[in-house]
């Protein structure tokens, strides 16, 4: 490179978006929604950003000049491989900028670990230009609060940008925020409590634009697609509580012009999102799904017992028959269900994990998963733990287990939070017998009648297949070569999985209209 181009890139920086991710599996199941967005809300002063996904490839280093300036976004699970990504770009000669919910939480480590110039906390439609302005401008500051948008401060995502045949769904967000306070979910805490809800024009309209690049699946990003419950609107109309009523019923309202104008679009469009079992006693709201083509949900179940619920505040939950009840009635209405269950709950004991099978098959689950208790930064269950853990002298790699996220992948346990009368041996081995019964061929098969086709069935084992491979390091999984095996057999597979979602590229669709 002679001078001249030196000086012309320190002149116009170039910005790298990178996501991170240790292994890379060549295809990706859902688009990683926030190197879109934040590609959206760069100024085009600064150019077309060069996105770089790892669950892809891993980055080339050699893309990165001096004078870039790199944004890579974080969650806790891959926070490790982020920090190496920021000091391989900061030794490189870039302005490194954190952001995303691990980097919200911890500025500092970004800062002490991964190299970073400055730190974006929060959302960041509004905070990253402003950190590029002040970039260009030589004066970034260390830190930069992006605070909560408002809906309709959200930034659309650059379709346009995405490589072709790479990923299987697309992923469109509709609401941040949840109304509720489980103890292991750090979304009500960072995302807030008040639902943000975006109106359905602006989801409509990316929507449209990813089916016309030959995407049908969508994956609705949202943590909560039903945050008005019809308890919600009872509660206020009882407390009279005028002002609220109306905004509740004007939220409910946006829900259901959302999935009529989805029901309008062409049919062979699927969605999916994430949802409370509430939903369940709400047949209008069901319905409206069916039209509008969910036809899955992740229901977090988390729990089968009452003293289950109760150990997470999760008690608007059913369980017992109930909540077979709650789960049969999303099938009626033909959403699949994805429950999403945790396992090593203080009131757990030996007979939770047969039990949670049972009530899996009882409630005909589509697919499911079994997760074991983590305490995630940013929760009140790690606020707890990490209290309890001060005196605690136990490092691994050198690292406490209070900052487990920065203990090399292969190296680190599965169960944190002691248990009252299993130990963590236990509890790894039963979650791992669990999601081999729940996936055995012969289960798969059965409940791969769920479709008709022999084509839709066979996807439907590769599906199942492959996701229970994306969590084979659950249990007693932890070393690196079973990683590294099930890291493989993904990468093999995913290849034919991508060809089975991707759909006719339909240039010409427009935008339905929203009914009154
Ligand atoms: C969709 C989703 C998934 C999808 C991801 C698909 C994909 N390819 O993206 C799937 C289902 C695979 C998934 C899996 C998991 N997820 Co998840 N997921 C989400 C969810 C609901 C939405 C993410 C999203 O797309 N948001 C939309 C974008 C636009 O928002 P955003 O990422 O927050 O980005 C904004 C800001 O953070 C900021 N920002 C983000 N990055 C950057 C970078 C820079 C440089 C800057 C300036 C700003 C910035 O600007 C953006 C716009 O405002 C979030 C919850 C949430 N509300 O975010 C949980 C969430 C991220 N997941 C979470 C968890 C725990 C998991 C799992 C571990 C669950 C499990 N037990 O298996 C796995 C881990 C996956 C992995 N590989 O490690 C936690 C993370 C907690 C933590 N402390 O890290 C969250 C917060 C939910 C929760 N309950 O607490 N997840
Ligand atoms: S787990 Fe689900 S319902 Fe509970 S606070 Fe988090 S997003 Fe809301």
């Amino acid at each position: 490179m002679n001078d001249y181009t030196q000086v012309a890139r320190r002149a116009t920086p170039r910005i790298h978006l990178v996501n991170p991710s240790h292994v890379s599996f060549g295809v990706g199941v859902i688009t990683p929604r926030w190197l879109y967005v934040l590609a959206g809300a760069t100024p085009d002063s600064f150019g077309t950003p060069l996105l770089t996904d790892e669950t892809l490839e891993p980055l080339d280093p050699t893309t990165i000049q001096p004078g870039d300036i790199v944004g890579i976004g974080i969650h806790s699970g891959n926070a490790l491989r982020g920090y190496e990504v920021g000091v391989m770009a900061r030794r490189a000669g870039a302005s490194v900028i954190f952001g995303g919910i691990h980097a919200t939480l911890y500025p500092d480590e970004a800062r002490d670990r991964g190299g970073a110039h400055a730190v974006v906390k929060g959302d960041g439609e509004r905070a990253w230009p402003a950190a590029l302005a002040d970039c260009a401008r030589g004066s970034l500051q260390p830190v930069y609060e992006g605070g909560r948008v408002e809906p309709d401060e959200f930034s659309p995502a650059r379709w346009e940008l995405l490589q072709p045949g790479r990923y299987m769904w697309g992923s469109v967000q509709t609401v941040r925020g949840c109304p509720k306070h489980c103890s292991f979910c750090s979304v009500w805490r960072t995302d807030g409590q008040r639902p943000r809800q975006r109106g359905s024009g602006g989801v409509v309209d990316e929507i449209v634009d990813l089916r016309r690049r030959g995407f049908r699946f969508i994956a609705l990003a949202d943590d909560n697609f039903y945050p008005v419950t019809l308890e919600d609107l009872r509660v206020a109309e009882r407390r009279s509580d005028r002002s609220r009523l109306e905004m509740l019923q004007a939220l409910r309202a946006e829900r259901f012009t959302l999935m009529d104008q989805l029901a309008q679009l062409p049919s062979d469009m699927v969605f999916f999102t994430q949802i409370t079992m509430e939903a369940a006693e709400d047949p209008e709201f069901l319905e409206a799904m069916r039209r509008a083509r969910i036809k899955g949900a992740l229901v977090g179940v988390e729990a089968v017992t009452p003293e289950g619920l109760k150990d997470i505040y999760k008690d608007f939950n059913a369980s017992g028959d109930a909540l077979v009840e709650r789960l049969r009635a999303f099938q009626q209405h033909g959403i699949h269900v994805l429950g999403s269950f945790i396992f090593g709950l203080p009131s757990d004991r030996a007979q939770t994990f047969d039990a949670t099978l049972a009530v899996a098959e009882r409630a005909r689950l589509t697919f499911a998963q079994f997760v074991m208790l983590t305490p995630f930064p940013g929760t009140v269950d790690f606020a707890a733990w990490e209290k309890t853990m001060a005196a605690d002298p136990t490092r691994i790699d050198g690292i406490p287990l209070t900052r487990h996220w920065l203990i090399p992948q292969a190296l680190r346990p599965k169960v944190y939070v002691p248990h009252p009368t299993m130990s963590a041996d236990e509890i790894r081995e039963r979650t791992q017998g669990v999601w081999d019964r729940f996936y055995s061929l012969r289960r798969i098969w059965a409940r791969s009648r769920c479709v008709r086709s022999p084509r839709a069935r066979l996807a439907f084992v590769l599906i199942s297949k492959i996701y229970r491979q994306m969590y084979a390091n659950t249990g007693i999984a932890t070393d690196s070569a079973r990683i590294g095996r099930s890291a493989r057999w993904a990468r093999w597979m995913a290849k034919p999985c991508q060809r089975l979602f991707a759909a006719r590229p339909m240039p010409q669709l427009q935008v339905p209209s929203a009914r009154q």
